[in-house]
C-alpha cells in the first residue's frame, strides 16, 4: 500500500530513565510495539539522567553516540520510548538526519494501520489530529512527512500539509461524526437494557488472548493474532451460559501501560461500551512476568471510566504455559483458551456474577396457570419444563418483574 513498506525499517530505540517509570520494561513492550508497527529493531538504548534534556530528550554525549550509531547502522527511524516536544523531535532529527518518532506516534500509528470500521478510523484520526495540533509550528508540519513509513500512516495522511486552521476544522466534523456514533451506541444500550440483555464485556492487556477466549465461547470468527492491538473494533455475540441464560459478549480493544491520552479520549466510545457492561472478564496473561502490572493498567483505567461498581472477574489466561502460578495471580479464574481448559469454572463464575435482577428459580405450575409457562417464554428463559400429573415442572430464569409473578409456584429445595 505505502511504498516504503516493502523494506521494514530499521529503527533505533531511546529512553531517557528518570525514575517515572519502569524505563527497562516499557523499553521491552516498545520492542514489541516497534515490531507491530512493522519495523525491524536494530538496536535500543537506555539513558539514566534527573530529568530529560529540555532541548534533546537525551544527554548531548549521548545524542553524540547515536548520530554515530544511526550513520554507521543504517537507522531509518529513531522511536523515543516518551512523549517528545516538538523542540526535541526537530533537533534530534537536525542532528541525526534520521526521522524521530515518539511512543505516541507509534501507538497512534499501530491504531492507523489496524482501523478498519468507519468509526475506528474516525476515533484514530482524531486522536492523531488531537496529537499533531499543538505540535504544529506556524508554518504548518515540517515533520519531514515525505516518504510516508512508520509514524505518518493514517485516514490524516493526506491533509497533514494544510495549516492548523484547516485541522481544527477537520476535528470539529470528525467530533461531531464521533458524537453522532456515541449517540447511537447509548441509544442501542439503552434498548439492550430495556429487553434485558446481559452484558459480558471482554477487556485487558493487548495481547492477552481476548480475541482467542471470545472465539472459543462464541465461534465469533475475530481476529486473534500474536501481535499487539490486533483488535480495534468490537465485536459482540451471544453467549448461553450452562444455566440457560444468554449474555451478550463483547471483545474490544486492548489496553497497554501509558496509552495515549487522545486515544483514550478519542476510544472513549468504545472504550464506554465495554465499561458500561453488566459483568467485566479482565484478561491477564499469567505467563507474562508483568501479569500484575498489566492487570493494573487494566483495572485502573476501568476505574477511569467508571465502572468501578461492576462486578470483574479476573481471568488468568495462558495457564497452558505456567507451571506454578505465583501468588500474584491467584485470585481469579486459571484457564486457557487454547487448549479450552477451565471455561467450565469461568463459565460458572459468570454465572454467579450475573446480575441479581436475574433470579434462576425452579416451578410447579399448575395446568391451571399454564399461560405463565409462555409468559417465561417471553420475559424470561425457560430452561427446562415436563409434564407432570401435578402440572408443569419447569426450571427458569426470571428478572424481578417476572419473579413477582411466578414465586408462589416455587419449589424450594
Ligand atoms: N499458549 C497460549 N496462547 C494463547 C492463549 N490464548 C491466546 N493465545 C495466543 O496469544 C496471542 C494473542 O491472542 P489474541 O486473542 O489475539 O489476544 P487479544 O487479547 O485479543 O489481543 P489484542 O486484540 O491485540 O489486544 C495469539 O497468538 C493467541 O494464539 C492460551 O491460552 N495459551
Ligand atoms: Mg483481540
Amino acid at each position: 500500500m505505502y511504498e516504503n513498506e516493502q523494506r521494514s525499517q530499521r529503527a533505533l530505540l531511546i529512553s531517557v530513565d528518570y525514575g517515572a517509570f519502569d524505563a527497562e520494561s516499557s523499553m521491552n513492550e516498545l520492542y514489541a510495539l516497534a515490531e507491530s508497527a512493522g519495523a525491524e529493531v536494530a538496536g535500543s538504548m537506555i539513558q539514566r539522567l534527573d530529568k530529560p534534556v529540555s532541548a534533546t530528550y537525551v544527554g548531548t554525549g549521548r545524542l553524540e553516540e547515536i548520530c554515530d550509531i544511526c550513520k554507521n547502522g543504517e537507522i531509518d527511524l529513531i522511536i523515543a520510548d516518551d512523549e517528545l516536544s516538538p523542540v526535541q523531535i526537530r533537533n534530534i532529527e537536525d542532528k541525526t538526519d534520521v526521522r524521530v518518532i515518539d511512543r505516541t506516534m507509534l501507538i497512534l500509528d499501530i491504531f492507523a494501520l489496524r482501523a478498519n470500521s468507519k468509526e475506528g478510523k474516525l476515533q484514530v484520526e482524531t486522536a492523531q489530529l488531537r496529537y499533531m495540533l499543538p505540535r504544529l509550528t506556524g508554518k504548518g508540519i515540517q515533520m519531514s512527512r515525505q516518504g510516508g513509513g512508520i509514524g505518518t500512516r493514517g485516514p490524516g495522511e493526506s491533509k497533514l500539509e494544510t495549516d492548523r486552521r484547516h485541522i481544527r476544522r477537520k476535528l470539529e466534523s470528525l467530533e461531531e461524526k464521533l458524537d453522532e456514533i456515541k449517540r447511537r451506541r447509548e441509544q442501542l444500550r439503552r434498548r439492550r437494557k430495556k429487553d434485558g440483555v446481559i452484558t459480558a464485556a471482554i477487556v485487558g492487556y493487548t495481547n492477552a488472548g481476548k480475541s482467542t477466549l471470545m472465539n472459543l465461547l462464541t465461534d465469533a470468527g475475530v481476529l486473534e493474532k500474536d501481535q499487539l492491538f490486533a483488535t480495534l473494533d468490537p465485536t459482540s455475540r451471544a453467549l448461553k451460559l450452562p444455566c440457560g441464560v444468554s449474555v451478550m459478549l463483547i471483545d474490544t480493544v486492548g489496553f497497554v501501560r501509558r496509552l495515549p491520552h487522545h486515544l483514550v479520549k478519542a476510544f472513549r466510545s468504545t472504550l464506554e461500551e465495554a465499561a458500561s457492561a453488566d459483568i467485566i472478564l479482565n484478561v491477564c496473561d499469567a505467563s507474562d512476568e508483568e501479569a500484575p502490572l498489566h492487570l493494573k493498567v487494566t483495572r485502573d483505567l476501568l476505574s477511569d471510566l467508571g465502572c468501578g461498581d461492576t462486578p470483574v472477574i479476573t481471568v488468568f489466561n495462558k495457564c497452558d504455559l505456567v507451571d506454578t502460578p505465583s501468588a500474584a495471580i491467584s485470585n481469579g479464574v486459571h484457564i486457557s483458551a487454547k487448549k479450552g481448559t477451565g471455561i467450565d469454572l469461568l463459565l460458572k463464575a459468570v454465572e454467579d456474577a450475573l446480575p441479581s435482577r436475574m433470579i434462576k428459580v425452579k416451578l410447579l405450575i399448575p395446568f391451571s396457570d399454564a399461560g405463565l409457562a409462555a409468559d417465561i417464554r417471553k420475559n424470561g428463559t425457560l430452561i427446562s419444563e415436563e409434564y407432570t400429573a401435578d402440572g408443569i415442572l419447569a426450571e427458569a430464569v426470571c428478572d424481578e418483574k417476572l419473579y413477582a409473578k411466578v414465586k408462589d409456584h416455587e419449589i424450594r429445595q
